[in-house]
């Protein structure tokens, strides 16, 4: 039957395309500069309504440029289950947002009809935004755009992006999706927990707290009011009286590998937490006595989180398949230590926490996490159901009822959503104090390669192309074959670049054997991409030796 189909869409005409380079639907969705995103906000909240018919449930689509400056933004969608937009549909989204004006209607009728959508399906969207004040506008033009397709809103306000995929999640699966459902489910499974360990040894249930100035300051306060001080102390900076992002948050102490400014004076030992601007990335960091730096990274939560579950299923003695999936990005030294030592098996895949997710659900509990803190736990409906009922099987020993009581607590607490810095301060909380351990305690597993990431502007982002799983570059050619000998050169050498799917830019990762290495390699490394990339602006500087 022939498609008689046409779209009226009344307020295409306030949100004209910008008429500027192809812009690509990336690692986390559309990011730029705030100012040139209005119409691509307008059409993301068109798809955003198809997509939802297309699959007959809720779809989110959230407002932020995460760890980015405060003059960037972006938006992407939330999939049914709280995963990201499934990749087909990626290039659905990169095709409506490149087309011209006057293509948007026959495109939007392409996707109806390849797509098999009902157009008289309800569409059901649910949006939220971080604290940046472009967000505002961002938001009422993606408005603009479900009204135009007669979607039904939902308008979660300023929340963070894990949240949002949680309830997008939930409200999917027949739950209540509210902000206090959020913090109750976290913080009753986490007082459940904690509820039989005593406080004693190292541990402290003290965290100075930066927030970033964005959106995680605001929740932390909200999730710590769930919480007396003898479960979680927590002493917040950054939370919201300096700009987004700037000299603090996760990011910036991942990669400077250092304190975060407003955390100048915390006191050697105490336990410091950075999260991202939409509070899905944490890293712990401390102070030694010498008031040395002490970074532990998403790496470092992997090995606890998943060597503590290992510990769970040997004493509950249950077979449970356990798996731990990185990216190329990883400190060798923490694959090393999973393997190797904690004898848990780990997957790569290409960075992006899509990947990271799709391959965590191939594993009874899967842990993934990313170098920067972005990560979770994962676990099955089956393998959730075994826990359950040994944790109440009269046959088992009571030890072994015990730790089956606790890995069920332990998988409440996780968000199965995506990687959510709040639940994840409290996985890594739970198994610190279950341990009686300080920050020294968890860091002396495994001592991390020194590393360094580094990144090039080139002309155009695509010439670099790679293969296996980010690790091996394509192209340019020669580019693969000129860090094969730099890295030769230098005891423990690994070194990789590919193209940011978030930034305008080419990303150098290296590590060796001392920080001098590490830095002269990613340099030299970074130099080679200038120069066969097309590398725009200032050259890296060469390294001084
Ligand atoms: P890109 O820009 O593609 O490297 C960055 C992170 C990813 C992921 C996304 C989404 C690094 C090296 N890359 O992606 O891991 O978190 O942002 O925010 O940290
Ligand atoms: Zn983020």
């Amino acid at each position: 039957m022939a498609l008689t189909l046409t779209l009226s869409l009344p307020s295409k005409t306030s949100h004209p395309k910008l008429v500027g380079k192809e812009i690509q639907y990336g690692t986390a969705g559309f990011r730029t500069l705030a100012d040139d995103l209005d119409f691509v906000m307008y059409r993301m909240g068109l798809l955003a309504v198809l997509r939802s018919k297309c699959t007959k449930a809720v779809i989110g689509i959230m407002i932020t440029a995460s760890h980015n400056p405060l003059q960037d933004n972006g938006v992407k969608l939330v999939d049914p289950h709280g995963e990201m937009l499934d990749q087909k549909w990626e290039k659905l989204a990169t095709d409506i947002v490149n087309v011209g004006d006057g293509q948007l209607e026959s495109v939007l009728l392409d996707i109806i009809r390849s797509e098999s959508i009902e157009i008289s399906e309800p569409g059901k969207v649910f949006v939220g935004r971080d604290t940046r004040p472009s967000g505002v506008a961002l938001l009422n033009s993606a408005i603009d755009g479900i009204k135009d397709l007669h979607g039904e809103l939902r308008d979660f306000g300023i929340v963070t992006t894990p949240m949002l995929h949680y309830f997008v999640d939930e409200s999917n699966k027949g739950n209540e999706a509210w902000v206090s459902s959020y913090f109750a489910k976290l913080t009753k499974a986490f007082k459940h927990f904690c509820g039989e360990i005593s406080i004693s040894g190292a541990y402290s249930p003290k965290i100075v707290f930066d927030g970033a100035n964005g959106v995680g300051a605001i929740k932390m306060g909200m999730l710590a009011s769930f919480l007396d001080k003898d479960f979680l102390e927590v002493e917040i900076h950054n939370g919201g009286e300096g700009i987004l992002n700037f000299e603090c948050g996760a990011d910036f102490v991942k990669v400077q590998q250092k304190l975060p400014k407003g955390l100048e004076g915390i006191k050697p030992g105490e336990k410091g937490v950075s999260v991202d601007g939409d509070a899905d990335r944490i890293v712990y960091f401390y102070l030694d006595d010498s008031h040395v730096f002490h970074l532990l990274d998403g790496d470092k939560i992997a090995s606890l989180v998943a060597g503590y579950i290992n510990e769970l299923l040997q004493e509950c003695k249950l077979k449970l398949n356990l798996g731990v999936v990185q990216t190329a990005y990883a400190n060798g030294a923490s694959t090393k230590y999973i393997t190797e030592n904690l004898k848990i098996p780990v997957d790569c895949v290409s960075t992006g926490v899509k990947y990271l997710h799709h391959k965590a659900l191939e594993r009874d509990i899967g842990v993934y996490f990313e170098a920067n803190g972005h990560g979770t736990v994962v676990f099955s409906k089956a393998a959730l159901e075994v826990i359950e009922k040994a944790s109440v099987d009269q046959s088992l020993l009571p030890s072994e009822r015990l730790a089956a009581a606790k890995l069920n607590s332990l998988l409440q607490i996780s968000n199965p959503a995506v990687g959510d810095a709040l639940s994840d301060i409290l996985l890594v909380e739970s198994v610190l104090r279950s341990k009686h351990w300080g920050l020294k305690e968890w860091e002396v597993a495994y001592t991390d390669l020194p590393n360094r990431l580094l990144k090039v502007k080139v002309e155009d982002k695509n010439n670099v192309q790679t293969t296996d799983a980010g690790r091996r570059c394509t192209a340019p050619a020669g580019l693969q074959e000129e860090i094969d000998k730099l890295v030769k050169s230098y005891p423990s050498g690994r070194s990789f670049v590919r193209s940011s799917g978030t930034e305008d830019a080419v990303r150098i990762y290296a590590e060796s054997d001392t920080q001098r290495n590490a830095d002269e390699l990613a340099t030299k490394v970074a130099i080679k991409v200038y120069q066969m990339a097309g590398g725009v602006g200032e050259a890296p500087s060469p390294p001084s030796v």
